[in-house]
Order: C-alpha cells, then structure tokens, then sequence
C-alpha cells in the first residue's frame, strides 16, 4: 500500500484526484468543497451559548477551544455546516446557528463577477488596476500625469500592457500629504476620468473620500468608486453609490490618513481587519448598495505597519470568506521597502510577487503602478491554480 499527502488547496487536489478515479466532474468537486479547512472564531459569546456550542460541536467531531466570550470552531466546511442545518440532532440556539448559516453561506458564494454601473468586469483570471495618480505629491507617481494629454497616455499603456480597469485619484492619502479643497480635487479629477473613460473604452474608478466628486465622476464615465474610507467619510458617498449603480470597493483604514498610523494598534490584525470591513460592508448593503457591487480591500499601508500588512496578507482568507472579490493595492509600499531593502522607485518585482502571494490566498484584483510587471507573474499564478485538474 501506498500513502500520498493531497498537497497544495487540499479541495482541488481532493476534485482532481476524485475525477482522475472516476467520480463524476460535478461531484467531485462538490464533495471535495465540502472538505476545505475552515476555523471560526465567533465572539461575543455568553456562558449558554458557548456550553450549547461547544456540546454540540465536540459530538460533530469538529476541534473547539474556548476562552472568555469567546469560542473557536474548526474542522472541514461540511461538518460546520451540519453545525448550522436548522432541525439537526442537536440544534444550536437559534440566533448561534442563524449567524453561522449566514456566513458559511457568503463564504461559498464564489465572485465571478463585479457589477459596475456600466458592465460586469469579469474575475475568473487576476484583474489588474492600473493607478493613475492626477497628483503632484503622489509618493510614488506624484507629478506625472499632471496634463490631460499625459494621463491619457498613461492609461493607454497600461491598457495596452493588460490592465482591466484605470483608477483615477486626485488626492495623495500617504500619510502627512495636504489635502487639496474640493474644487482642486474636481478640477483634477473630472476631466482625467472622462478622457481616459473615453480613449480606452476600460471601466474607469475615481479613487475619493468625497461625494461630489465621486458624483461629477461618475457623470463623466467612471463606473466605480474606490473609496479609502469605506464611505466613512462623507455622510452622502453610500446614496452617490446607491444611485449610481456604481461598483465600489471598500477599503479598510482607522482614522483618517493624517492620523491613521497612531491607530496601527491590533490584538490580531487579520480577524480585526476582516470584523472591520464586514461591518463596513453591512452599512452599504443597508444603504441599498447591491451586494454584486461591492468590492473589499484589507488597506495595505493604512493604519497598519510592516509586520501587520504581511499578516493581513498571509490570511487573506478571513477577508476572502466574507463572499465579495477582494482587492489589494501593494503596490511600492513602504512594507516592500522594510522587506526588500529596495527605495520606492525600485520595488515593482516586490509588488509583483505580493500580488501573486495574495492571488495564491484568492484576491481577485490587483491594484498596481507596474501593470506589465504584475500582469506577467499573475498569469503564472492564474495557470497554477487553474492546474489543479491538468492530467486528468
Ligand atoms: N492605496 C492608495 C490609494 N488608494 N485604494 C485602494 N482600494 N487600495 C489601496 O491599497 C490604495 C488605494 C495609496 O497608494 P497610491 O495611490 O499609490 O499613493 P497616494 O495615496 O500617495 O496617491
């Protein structure tokens, strides 16, 4: 007899090698979905609940630790999901299973698609965002697509090296920039989002903590709001959205560019960060926000230091189980910097590969000064994970 470990995403090895011995596509890969790996960390909790929790739990033979209000579940998606089937053996409390239906549901919704206020952009390969920055003080673009003519040019590149969307900003968020008033940030922004919407035809998104920006850009052919405050901001941005029919991303920071780094304080940054966003996430669906609109972005390099933009990254998973495509924006940051060694004008290839570590943990777009650059290593990426089933 021979024994052979099932390495790699345990699920698509587990479809590929039950299809290679005769299941049936379909359902091999159904009921290798059902063996994914999966822990839960639920809090509050009250004494009841946790007993009830942990009873029923440990007789479903899922691993279960506990500690003040708090509880773990682990084991495979199938057996929590037995956890949750109302009218089991031994129920939970209604409210516990209620929760826990809710999420294991959100987290198999797999995100084919992202509706904007134009089209579907598709996310069954990488989807790169180029950056365009119509700023002075950028930190890493700063200046050069200050003319009509130059950002124009720029997006035609990166649509010609393979990008799938163009997001325009007028403000520089890195931390100490001057805030440019309103009419300037207009006055950058509107024109650039119309010109490039108009040469290359890309969905374009208009990076603003402000509404009437965001409005007068989405009058003038952007599709997307990427809002870095998660529509905290500005009281009108989630009805601009609404309204629109925009697609948005919602991106995680604390506090406001000038004083996110004295808020980088976290007793785990992943779980914190995904709790964060999911309340985020909460406000602009029960603003009327479709939920097929919504994109999430962890913040690389806001309100978090070197070591917590790495741990976000390396668990992705708690922000990918929150069912909406995820962005991440690496790209030239200081955390690639403290990593490599490498100035900021020197760390596309550390981008690059930050990109396809967090396509190997299911970030789905990418968003990118380099667009060549990162294009090419996630390819690589896309053709690994799509080779799950090669052979067979
Ligand atoms: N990062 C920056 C700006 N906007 N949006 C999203 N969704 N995700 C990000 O990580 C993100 C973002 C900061 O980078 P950059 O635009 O290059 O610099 P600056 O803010 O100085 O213009």
């Amino acid at each position: 007899m021979r024994v052979t470990a099932l390495a790699g995403d345990v699920p698509a090895a587990l479809a590929s090698v039950l299809a290679a011995h005769g299941v049936e596509a379909s359902r091999a890969e159904a009921l290798a979905a059902g063996g994914a790996p999966l822990a839960l960390l639920l809090e509050p909790l009250d004494d009841d609940d946790q007993a009830a929790l942990v009873g029923v739990a440990t007789r479903s033979g899922l691993d279960c630790h506990t500690g003040d209000g708090w509880a773990v579940v682990a084991g495979t998606l199938a057996r929590l999901g037995g956890l949750a089937r109302p009218g089991g053996a031994s129920p939970l409390p209604e409210r516990l299973g209620l929760a826990l239906g809710r999420f294991l549901m959100d987290a198999q919704e797999a995100p084919a698609g992202w509706r904007t206020a134009r089209r579907v952009v598709p996310l069954e390969r990488a989807c790169v965002v180029g950056i365009l920055n119509v700023t002075p003080d950028s930190f890493s673009d700063g200046g050069r697509y200050a003319s009509l003519a130059a950002a124009v040019d720029g997006a035609r590149a990166m649509q010609a090296a393979g990008a799938a969307v163009i997001d325009v900003g007028g403000e520089s968020t890195r931390p100490g920039a001057a805030r440019p008033d309103e009419a300037e940030e207009l006055r950058r922004v509107v024109p650039a989002v119309r010109a490039v919407a108009e040469a290359t035809g890309l969905p374009v998104s208009v990076d603003t903590r402000r509404s009437r920006v965001a409005a007068e850009a989405l009058e003038a052919g952007a599709e997307i709001v990427n809002d870095v405050s998660a529509l905290a901001h500005d009281p009108r941005m989630a009805e601009t959205v609404r309204a629109a029919g925009a697609g948005v991303v919602l991106m995680h920071m604390r506090g406001e560019p000038q004083t996110m780094d004295a808020l980088a304080s976290y007793r785990d940054v992943a779980s914190e960060v995904a709790e964060e966003l999911a309340a985020s996430r909460d406000r602009a669906l029960a603003a009327g926000i479709a939920r097929e609109a919504v994109v999430l972005d962890p913040g690389l390099g806001f309100a978090k230091t070197p070591e917590h933009n790495l741990a976000v990254l390396e668990r992705l998973g708690s922000l990918t189980a929150l069912g909406h495509p995820v962005m991440v924006g690496p790209s030239r940051k200081r955390f690639l910097g403290a990593v490599t060694g490498r100035p900021v004008d020197q760390r596309d290839a550390a981008t690059a590969a930050a990109c396809v570590a967090a396509r190997l943990r299911g970030a789905r777009l990418f968003r990118v000064h380099d667009v060549a650059a990162a294009r090419e290593a996630l390819a690589v990426a896309d053709a690994v994970l799509g080779a799950a089933g090669a052979g067979s």
